[in-house]
């Protein structure tokens, strides 16, 4: 690969939202001091349309993407090397269209993207390197991925999950400037409670969960096998997850409405017991209402037009009926 050489000529889009999205960045930037953009999956488009001649190479990481992105990878695709680095669940008609169109598609659900990414980079690491998808795999809650495991057995467990979770609760309060000096921070091989502000932040994010945690069984409304909230301004997953844990739910969806309530994201999660398969769910009942969306078994997100929010709630617990039904 040519761009395995240092060179600014390199961009990574990468995921804005979690640990995982900004660790890939951090990777490749620290690798070949690769520039990045963070993105959340309303920005995709956007964010390729930026992407001009003087890139090589692009890497694309953590963001599970659709048919809607297709026509800009192949923009990019006329001038760059594209390398799409993912573990979300994907349509398999998507990875034989990206790769039709020349794109290094290195992609496996049992990893988080992180840790796809260090193996594809790490010889060009230093060995500390190594923590960094660390932090992803157990921010994602995928320490039990084939490579995760293998990668957390070298450090001393206390203080893997105390730096995770620094980083963790920072990212979850943390604006796009304050992850881009992340990101650069962690490039640099710092460890998050090295970082200016993590640890502010992350104790920020830490009382305001608490304030939630008495806040959210008040608010949140169920169905038959799901428990969901509007929570306007917040981290929609972290939300999601905590219903799971305060409403003792075994489904949970959190969304909230762009201002001129024209779209609304949802995140949605599952308890680990449960046999479903919410990123298909998800993916298939977005669609069918005008909208997008994916992601894992237990943890997915969707963007739907703001109007059909509680269509989208109400179908996803038919669904859940049918399929848990004995
Ligand atoms: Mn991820």
């Amino acid at each position: 690969m040519k761009s395995m050489q240092p060179s600014l000529k390199t961009m990574c889009v990468s995921h804005l939202k979690d640990v995982d999205g900004c660790v890939c960045a951090a990777i490749i930037r620290s690798a070949i001091k690769a520039n990045f953009m963070l993105t959340n999956y309303g920005n995709i488009t956007t964010c390729f349309s930026k992407i001009r001649q003087n890139y090589d190479h692009v890497y694309i990481c953590d963001l599970g993407l659709n048919e809607n992105h297709i026509k800009s990878i192949n923009r990019v695709r006329q001038f760059a090397e594209v390398t799409y680095i993912d573990h979300h669940q994907l349509d398999p008609n998507l990875i034989d269209t990206l790769q039709g169109l020349g794109v290094d598609v290195i992609h496996d659900t049992h990893d988080c993207a992180s840790v796809l990414t260090f193996q594809l980079f790490h010889k060009l690491l230093p060995h500390e390197a190594g923590i960094l998808p660390c932090y992803s795999a157990i921010s994602d809650r995928l320490e039990q991925g084939p490579q995760a495991q293998a990668l957390l057995n070298q450090y001393d467990r206390d203080f893997v999950l105390f730096e995770t979770m620094l980083l963790t609760y920072a990212i979850e309060k943390a604006d796009i400037i304050f992850k881009k000096r992340v990101v650069n921070q962690l490039a640099k091989l710092n460890y998050p409670h090295q970082i200016k502000d993590v640890s502010v932040l992350a104790l920020e994010q830490l009382s305001k969960i608490t304030a939630l945690r008495q806040d959210l069984p008040l608010k949140a409304k169920a169905l038959h096998n799901l428990t969901y909230i509007e929570m306007p301004g917040e981290s929609l997953g972290s939300i999601a997850n905590l219903l799971l844990d305060v409403c003792n739910a075994d489904v949970s969806v959190s969304y909230n409405h762009d201002p001129i309530k024209t779209h609304s994201d949802l995140s949605i999660r599952g308890k680990s017991h449960m046999q479903i398969d919410l990123g298909t769910l998800t993916s298939v009942i977005a669609k069918q209402l005008g909208g997008f969306g994916g992601g894992h078994a237990l943890a997915s997100g969707a963007r739907v037009p703001s109007d059909k929010v509680m269509d989208f709630i109400k179908s996803l617990d038919f669904h859940i009926s049918q399929m848990t039904k004995k």
